[in-house]
């Protein structure tokens, strides 16, 4: 789509409770790219996630900027950039990212591997929130609301035995240091993985669902996402690989937006949109809670995973 498009395209706020009583299909909205966010302002109170990333540095299971251990920590830049070649820190710095819960990107070319990691990460989950408010319930929640009479699930596999499961990691916390830039890119086990031995394979849509806990911020300015007017296609990705993206954008004149988020903020959106997180090298990291979700529009199962 370009700004030839005359219908407008903005983000879609709006609250659990108003879904609730105006019916409106908000997963609709940008199953169909209509608008380019759904988002939940407040959807996590703020000081809830002050004191979340209290908890998770005492836990040692995130650390402050400048820590030397998080280079131990850090997932390797290799794998973490397999499918974003583009949009290195400025300066070409090491991008980092710390991880806390389990990545199907990462670890889903070992299956077994994946899912014994998921495994874990529902123990540590329950562990962590067993005394504390639980961010992943708000995501989950807030996309029930937005799909009335569907099912929204853990994305899950059949397990050994017979009527037994097992599922996926139920969201992820990323922890980004240092300005970490992700550059213009879609994201689908579909398309762009070809996850074909997966049970969310079989979804027509790949939405996300990303909860701001932290933001990165320096002289006034802050990591927010950007929303490209431009569904992935084919013909995108030599662009999308050779950093022609942005000129590609200019020529077509291809609108964008920003997505403004303050801790606490829910935003849900399409991955097949082309989107980037440019950086902010801030004192302290970007921190989100991140969901990939599948959906079809002739399936009453959602799936959620990350
Ligand atoms: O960190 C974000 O806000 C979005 C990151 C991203 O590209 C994604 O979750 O697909
Ligand atoms: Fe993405």
């Amino acid at each position: 789509m370009t700004s030839a498009e005359t219908t407008p395209w903005t983000s879609f706020e709006t609250t659990i409770s108003d879904l609730e009583r105006n019916g409106t299909n908000a997963l609709q909205l940008l199953t169909t790219g209509a608008v380019p966010a759904v988002i939940f302002r407040n959807a996590f109170p703020a000081d809830e996630c002050r004191s979340l990333v209290e908890f998770l540095t005492d836990q040692e299971l995130m650390y402050r900027s400048g820590d030397p251990r998080i280079d131990q920590r850090a997932i390797p830049a290799e794998r973490v950039d397999r499918w974003t070649q583009q949009g290195l820190n400025p300066g070409q710095s090491t991008r980092r990212r710390i991880d806390i819960g389990t990545s199907l990107g990462n670890l889903g070319d070992d299956k077994e591997r994946f899912l014994a990691d998921s495994a874990r990460t529902h123990a540590l989950f329950q562990q962590l929130f067993r005394d504390r408010p639980n961010p992943i319930d708000v995501v989950y929640r807030s996309l029930q609301a937005m799909a009335p009479g569907r099912t929204v699930r853990t994305a899950r596999e059949p397990g050994p035995e017979p009527g037994s499961w097992q599922e996926y990691g139920p969201a992820i916390f990323r922890i980004h240091y240092g300005g970490y830039t992700y550059g213009p890119h879609f994201d689908s086990v579909r398309l762009r993985e070809n996850r074909s031995s997966y049970a969310v394979y079989r979804f027509e849509h790949q939405l996300a669902g990303v909860l701001c806990i932290q933001n990165s911020t320096l002289e006034g300015r802050s990591a927010q996402a950007i929303m490209h007017r431009q569904m992935w296609k084919p013909e995108i990705d030599p662009l999308l690989n050779n950093g022609q993206f942005p000129e590609y954008c200019r020529e077509q004149q291809i609108e964008n937006i920003s997505v403004e988020l303050e801790p606490g903020d829910l935003y849900f959106f399409n991955t097949g949109t082309i989107h980037e997180v440019p950086g902010v090298p801030g004192d302290e990291p970007r921190i989100v809670l991140a969901t990939f979700i599948g959906t079809s529009d002739d399936d009453s199962e959602i799936m959620v995973w990350s």
